[in-house]
């Protein structure tokens, strides 16, 4: 058999190619030039790797020799292509690798540096592919930069994702860093984290850069439209090379292969891959006292709850129940509670497990306040500032908050002694670990010799430790590569809160709400921005937690709309559900919009526009013949939505208006969708034969809930099988495709047809599988 990679020698130096792409290369400078074959995409030119150590000069590529094996890692079979140069006059030696593989569509890159010189070399930056540089290079597209857009990715679950255009301006989100470079305000310069996009949208094609490996380095991806440059580079947070050392950037890839979707899907399978990621077999679902309590909660607010839940255990089919922020008497001093919870958290998880759900608990791990006992009494555990005093992390709770030192033997050991004790000894089987990024803060630690992200994971590693492999970790206001393989679910927004937009008391007065900006912080429209932009993530890295479902009536200024809209995106995004509620305060109307996203579906809708603007209006889960789409509208003002269809006819249902709208070819046209609202639309193919349209159990629509499906044509019958996913009540509705309707029966009893404008509709309330006919005239 030919093998899938071939390699050769051109005019300026070697090359690499599979079926789908050509990397060339430079031995006067090691740069790279990757080339989707299809199409001929040539986006960057003589990309350069270099080294910038934290004093002198940057360590630039000379002439280099090169080597190419056969090579194979976590991504599979390839062959590896590596330059070598030699600046004895540097007293080093520069390693650029590029790898291509026989079954994936990108390449594989990092860079690496060996000390041969006498002296200890502190590092500032590792840069893995940059474009131009040094006058050299280029970053070419069809469109003008003001055009292009670029998908930024924010550096923890917090922090804004988004596209951008190229002419508009970055947030300025960023790791708190030793910073190699001022922050980017200028309009079109941006900073994404890990991983970034650049889309041309004349030619349609797309780059994207992004790091497959997280286990040392912070990596970013520059991108400067106006001088058209890109830069993906890891921080090497000032780690001292001894003379023989070598350090490896994270590796990269670069793909300019495909569309934007699925260059971020394949990146996430990459990723996933390379760090081992954990995906749960079952997205949890659950219970969550935060949003409605907030710090104030107490004891029987939970106790209150948990009957409720236990009462109407067949409505709302979740498992955890999950006790948030307020349970404890300091930040750092979690092993004790304080007045509001007089039984103590032992008994509470028992009271919890009684009723037959998994008991969750909120903790900071990674945050120590500066009242708490445990900084009274290890304040050398703390990351610690130039000063030498401990470094701040956040402000929060009316207080400062430093961030734990991983690389601090006894503070590991305190971690997983901590979730050792809260597991095992208490009986939580599920932990949300919140404000993780403090043990990623820049600063100084116990070792001198180490890296932020190291710290980071070797911190959360202990976590691991005492929670055990067996149990469900959230991770929250973590990063988002470094994560990957110690947590089972990650947050991957900012927090949602029961208004839509965050206005002051001033704003809120104004006839009109002043319009949504990109750092906009704490609000249901910027927590739905994350869920659809980071759709990519889930279930690749995690099962994504879009946060809760708040859809009460009482203490919300969401409307209806807005609360359809959160229920939709969450919904769709297929992660992590929990309610955040007071749930016996909820009138039945807005209780039934919780089991509507019960079961969670088995994998993420697509935000099929996601590089066209910074919220994504059409979220699509494709199942070839049926469709289940979001349409939102994320204007302050009604507007008409259209949902463009596939070649053929479709039968098109939308769910919040429960109405079959007939059959549609082209486009399906929603006129005047209200300000923050949303369309949830189920597609079908039209065959010609009745068939479900969709139904009003679940926001699937039948994709759960009918579990089988088959029309006779000669006894003119339908036939379904209906799964009690969803709410108990439900209506299922047919399209007659201009046949009379005869009978129904539910479970071989009659049952009352209404018939509405083509379709037909039948209403049960279930909670075991039942069978449905409908006979035709
Ligand atoms: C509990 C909450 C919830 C929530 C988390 C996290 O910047 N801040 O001051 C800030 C405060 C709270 C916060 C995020 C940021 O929320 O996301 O789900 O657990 O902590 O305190």
């Amino acid at each position: 058999m030919a093998e899938a990679v071939s390699s050769g020698l051109g005019r300026n130096g070697p090359w690499l190619q599979n079926q789908w792409l050509r990397v060339e290369t430079r031995q006067d400078d090691a740069s790279i030039s990757p080339v989707a074959l299809a199409g001929a995409f040539r986006p960057t030119e003589r990309a350069l790797a270099y080294v910038a150590p934290l004093e002198g000069a940057p360590l630039h590529f000379e002439r280099a020799d090169y080597d190419i094996e056969p090579y194979e890692d976590a991504l599979g079979k390839g062959r590896r292509l590596t330059l070598v140069s030699n600046l004895p006059r540097r007293g080093v030696t520069l390693r650029r690798e590029v790898v291509v593989y026989d079954a994936h569509p990108f390449c594989v890159t990092r860079v690496g540096v060996t000390n041969g010189g006498g002296q200890p070399l502190a590092l500032a930056t590792l840069h893995v592919f940059t474009t131009p540089e040094e006058g050299r290079g280029r970053l070419h597209l069809a469109s003008a930069p003001a055009a292009w857009r670029v998908y930024r990715n924010g550096w923890q679950s917090w922090a804004p994702t988004m596209s951008f255009g190229g002419a508009e301006r970055d947030v300025q989100s960023r790791p708190p860093q030793l910073s190699p470079a001022p922050p980017q305000t200028e309009p079109g310069r941006f900073a994404s984290d890990d991983v970034g996009v650049l889309y041309d949208p004349e030619s349609r094609r797309s780059l994207l850069a992004g790091a497959v490996t997280a286990r040392d380095f912070m990596t970013q991806v520059f991108v400067d439209a106006p001088s058209k440059a890109l830069n993906a580079r890891c921080l090497a947070d000032g780690l001292t090379l001894s003379p023989g050392e070598t350090l490896w950037s994270e590796r990269f890839t670069i793909d300019v292969t495909g569309a934007p979707n699925a260059q971020l899907e394949r990146y996430g399978d990459a990723l996933a891959r390379c760090m081992s990621a954990r995906v749960p077999a079952k997205t949890p679902a659950g219970w969550c006292s935060w949003y409605y309590f907030f710090t104030g909660v107490t004891e029987e607010d939970i106790v209150r709850n948990l009957r409720f839940l236990e009462q109407h255990r067949r409505e709302l089919p979740i498992d955890i129940v999950q006790i948030d922020d307020g349970y404890q008497p300091d930040i750092g001093d979690w092993l004790r509670t304080n007045e509001k919870f007089p039984h103590g958290m032992a008994w509470l998880a028992s009271e919890i497990r009684k009723s037959g759900y998994t008991p969750g608990l909120w903790v900071a791990p990674f945050f120590f306040a500066e009242t708490s006992r445990s900084f009274a009494e290890h304040p050398e555990w703390m990351v610690r500032g130039d000063d030498g005093e401990p470094a701040l992390a956040m402000y929060g709770w009316e207080r400062r908050n430093f961030g734990i030192d991983g690389s601090h033997p006894d503070a590991r050991a305190w971690l997983a002694r901590l979730f050792q004790e809260i597991c095992d000894g208490w009986g939580y089987g599920y932990v949300k670990i919140d404000f993780l990024f403090g043990a990623a803060i820049a600063g100084r630690r116990h070792d001198p010799n180490t890296t932020r992200v190291r710290a980071y994971r070797d911190a959360l590693t202990a976590v691991r430790e005492g929670v055990g492999a067996g149990r469900f970790i959230l991770g929250c206001g973590a990063l988002i590569a470094p994560s990957v393989g110690l947590v089972d679910g990650n947050r991957i927004g900012p927090d949602v809160a029961p208004f839509w937009r965050n206005l002051t008391h001033e704003e809120r007065q104004q006839p009109r709400p002043r319009s949504r900006r990109p750092d906009d912080e704490l609000s249901a429209e910027v927590a739905i921005r994350n869920t659809l932009t980071r759709s990519w993530m889930d279930r690749r890295l995690w099962a994504n937690d879009p946060d809760c479902l708040l859809v009460r009536t009482d203490r919300t200024r969401l409307t209806l709309d807005e609360t359809r809209t959160l229920a939709a995106a969450i919904g769709l995004s297929a992660g992590v559900m929990f309610s955040s509620d007071d749930l016996d305060k909820l009138s039945p109307e807005r209780f039934e919009l919780i089991p509507m996203l019960l079961p969670v579906l088995p994998r993420s809708a697509t935000p099929v526009d996601l590089m066209e603007r910074d919220m994504p209006e059409r979220y699509e889960l494709d199942e070839g013949d049926r469709r289940v789409v979001a349409l939102f509208n994320f204007d302050d003002d009604a507007k008409d939505l259209a949902l463009p269809l596939d070649d053929g006819r479709w039968h098109v249902f939308e769910l919040w208006e429960e109405r079959y709208r007939g059959v549609a070819e082209g486009a399906a046209e929603f006129a005047l969708t209200a300000p923050h609202g949303s369309r949830l639309v189920a597609l079908r193919r039209d065959t010609g034969a009745p068939c479900v349209v969709g139904t009003t159990a679940h926001i699937g629509m039948g994709l759960l809930d009918i579990t089988h499906e088959a029309y006779d044509s000669a006894m003119r019958t339908l036939r379904l099988m209906v799964a009690p996913a969803g709410r108990r009540a439900r209506r299922i509705y047919v399209a007659t495709t201009g046949l009379t309707v005869g009978a129904a029966t539910i479970d071989g009893h009659t049952a009352e047809v209404r018939t509405v404008g083509g379709a037909c509709s039948v209403g049960m309330e279930i909670d075991a599988p039942c069978e449905v006919t409908i006979t035709f005239g």
